[in-house]
């Protein structure tokens, strides 16, 4: 809804639709009688548009978008407003965004506070401004700076914007006695002239023709496969071209089109799924709502190494001060090497200045005694992946911490009780997985042993959030939620190989369908020694050896390329050679190598695997749906509490396509029941695959017909 009030002479309008004002029907209709009763009433001689608690507005209402549209469209209420004689101003604190942005717009003249932010981030979510943006913001920004906020979505500062023309003011202190005042210096002035439906799009000396087919071509290059961009790029160049009228109408169609798209569909869950898994539960009880945080003002890091460096590195750029340490002088200056040489790296790229990289450094302790972590209010153990070290270094910990010290520990494997138990504070122990470089990505799985509290959790969950991270929560088994899916996922794609495609041709396919690398080339880049030596671990505790003969692995079936390829020095980007070749050791440029292809041939006819022309088509379904099949084993587990965790996981761990929303949003837009039927004939060809043992809770969905945002009923539970 929206409040009116008369102050002065001024109305005002106040969009009041907690948290952030969006504009449901009901906030579009109060905002269209606001400005008519305004108009009408001959004691208001000028209009202010505010917003409450903080926000002036985020735009649309997300949630409305799949109901269809009803009441006022964001263009009839700016229709009135330019025609009307008395000036509307907008005065906006907090966030003016997307239609926010565009009601602004509307508006004869628009003042901001200093901390406020103004953009259309609709390309985000799959579209591009729908209420007038592509329109009326070139006419204020000019098309350059237009373009480039309505295609990157990035908002900007009120200072920004005051230069770029999107504002006539910055104001400090209260805005709403800001708004009165400006409205009432501007009630004299013909508010004609201040309407930018009578502005042309300002060019600044540039070619539309030119500068059109440049700014295609490059977004058609940058967002492969995404839609959205290219029709900002569409909207804009054609305000830029027809008269005002008809690019609002055109861009009303694109906005539409769009809007029904799946693309957008998908991006809008995204948008709700990352704030979903903000809500976590624990299955004994205790969650979001009730568990405390406890306040982490210092950290600790115990291991200097790649990981432990670039996990320091996240906590002193988010301004906590950390103890980094290692067990000798050269490790840890090793360590703080690799450090600093990523820090510099943000610097050189321009997201930091020198003197900020200073300050953040300044807050680093390296350390080679333990005594330093005896304050830290959390320590993040990343030491080499091997329970009986990281047992050590628990018990440790535990003797020199403060007892109320959180004991992280950084894997992507262990049981996080059998690490819990070397401590005599099993509640104060948690799973923190960061992903490699762990300063660059963004998602952090967190994981809960059978003890952990709630306020532990409650605690890591924060703190991700706090070190710029994108926390999720998810429970003990092997691999937890991003590596065990991966399993299923990688071993398609080697059987895959074995039957007869090559890496590369798998590599495109998964490429082609969006994913930012292909598996081989992502195994190169890691090093296939550590895969390696992870399958040689796992076998020697089960007491097997793993040859390059070994097609089956305890009744399972298993490729042994990885074998065949360490065995011929074939490590990867750092020797130059692995699934593909390189120009040298750390080359970066993956070229087909007909010596892999040869040393696969072999290793095929030495096991007596007949290979055969694998078709992409094929390559996708048995990778997708075999780690989709575990995605549902995982929810009937209870290991996650809501698909949206997993597919969260899948956005922030591996690239996959924001636009197609995660696996398992794509499995459910493809179908369960023919996902389902499908992994049953995978079953039946693979026997020798537990991969492909259909999971049960699909196999209910399927059954049922109910979609996946129920699945909590076909299994009988729910934690939340
Ligand atoms: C558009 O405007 C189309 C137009 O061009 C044409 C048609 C008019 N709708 O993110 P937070 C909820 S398209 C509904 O946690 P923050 C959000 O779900 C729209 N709900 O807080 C959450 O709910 P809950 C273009 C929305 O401070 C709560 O508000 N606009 C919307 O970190 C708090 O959000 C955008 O794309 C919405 N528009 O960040 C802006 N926005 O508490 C999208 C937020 O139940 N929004 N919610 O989980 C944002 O970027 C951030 O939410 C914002 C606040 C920066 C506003």
């Amino acid at each position: 809804m929206a409040e009116y009030s008369i102050r002065d002479s001024v109305a005002i309008i106040q969009l009041d639709n907690a948290p952030v004002n969006a504009l449901s029907v009901a906030v579009r209709t109060g905002l269209y009688d606001g400005i008519e009763r305004a108009a009408g009433d001959g004691s208001v001689k000028a209009v202010v548009v505010c917003g409450k608690g903080g926000n002036f507005c985020a735009g649309a209402d997300i949630k409305e978008f799949d109901e269809g549209s009803k009441g006022p469209w964001i263009t009839e209420i700016g229709d009135f407003m330019d025609r009307m004689r008395k000036p509307v101003v907008a005065a906006i604190e907090g966030v003016a965004l997307g239609g926010g942005l565009e009601v602004a717009l509307f508006c004869h003249y628009r003042i901001a506070a200093k901390n406020a932010r103004v953009g259309q981030p609709e390309v985000n979510i799959g579209l591009i401004p729908g209420g007038g943006g592509t329109v009326r913001l070139p006419r204020a920004a000019g098309f350059k700076q237009a373009l480039e906020m309505i295609v990157t979505g990035n908002p900007v500062r009120a200072e920004r914007a005051l230069k770029m023309g999107v504002l006539d003011e910055v104001v400090s202190g209260n805005i709403l006695e800001a708004g009165i005042k400006f409205a009432l210096s501007k009630a004299h002035i013909d508010t004609s002239l201040a309407c930018l439906r009578n502005r042309p799009v300002r060019m600044d000396g540039l070619n539309i023709d030119t500068k059109a087919d440049a700014a295609l071509a490059h977004v058609k290059s940058k967002y492969k496969g995404f839609e959205a961009p290219m029709f900002c790029v569409k909207a804009v160049v054609n305000a830029a071209r027809v008269p005002y009228d008809d690019a609002i109408q055109k861009e009303r169609e694109y906005f539409f089109e769009l809007r029904t798209s799946g693309q957008s569909q998908a991006l809008r869950y995204a948008f709700f799924a990352e704030r979903q898994i903000a809500r976590w539960g624990l299955p004994g009880g205790g969650d979001y709502r009730t568990a405390r945080a406890i306040p982490v003002r210092s950290v600790g890091v115990v291991g200097a190494g790649t990981m432990g460096a670039g996990i320091a590195l996240c906590i002193i750029t988010s301004g906590l001060p950390c103890v980094l340490l290692e067990q000798n002088q050269e490790f840890l200056e090793k360590g703080v090497t690799s450090l600093r040489g990523q820090l510099m790296g943000t610097v050189r790229l321009g997201k930091m200045t020198a003197g900020e990289a200073e300050v953040c450094l300044s807050r680093l302790k390296p350390s080679t005694s333990m005594e330093d972590l005896k304050h830290v209010d959390m320590v993040i153990e990343a030491v080499f992946e091997d329970l009986k070290l990281k047992r050590e270094v628990f018990e440790r910990l535990d003797k020199t911490c403060k007892p109320e010290t959180i004991l992280c520990t950084n894997t992507s494997t262990l049981d996080i009780d059998s690490v819990a138990t070397a401590t005599g504070r099993p509640d104060k122990v948690v799973g923190t997985h960061f992903f490699a470089p762990s300063y660059l990505m963004k998602l952090l799985e967190n994981i809960y042993g059978s003890r952990t509290s709630p306020e532990t959790v409650a605690t890591v969950m924060r703190f991700g959030k706090t070190i710029r991270k994108v926390p999720v929560l998810v429970g003990s088994c092997t691999g937890f939620v991003a590596n065990r899916m991966l399993a299923p996922y990688t071993a398609e794609a080697q059987f895959c190989v074995e039957e007869g495609a090559s890496p590369a041709q798998v590599d495109s396919v998964l490429m082609d369908f969006g994913m930012p690398m292909g598996t081989f080339r992502v195994s190169d880049l890691s090093g296939i020694d550590v895969s390696f030596s992870i399958r040689r671990e796992a076998a020697r505790k089960l007491g097997v050896t793993l040859t390059v003969d070994s097609r089956y692995f305890r009744g399972q079936r298993h490729c042994s390329l990885i074998e065949r390829l360490v065995e011929k020095g074939r490590l990867g980007r750092k020797t130059g050679k692995g699934w593909y070749k390189y120009e040298g050791p750390g080359g970066t440029v993956p070229l087909e190598d007909p010596d892999v292809l040869e040393i696969i041939e072999t290793h095929c006819r030495a096991l007596g695997i007949e290979r055969r022309n694998v078709g992409s088509h094929e390559i996708q379904e048995r990778m997708q749906l075999a780690m989709i099949n575990e995605g549902f084993k995982i929810l009937e587990e209870g290991i996650c509490t809501r698909a949206e965790e997993i597919d969260v996981i899948w956005l922030y761990g591996f690239g996959w396509p924001r636009y197609l929303g995660g696996p398992m949003f794509y499995a459910s837009k493809l179908g369960l029941k023919r996902v389902f039927e499908k992994i049953c004939t995978f079953h039946k060809r693979f026997p020798h695959s537990q991969h492909w043992v259909p999971s049960v809770l699909l196999g209910k969905l399927s059954e049922s017909g109910l979609p996946l945002s129920k699945w909590g009923e076909a299994a009988g539970t729910s934690r939340l």
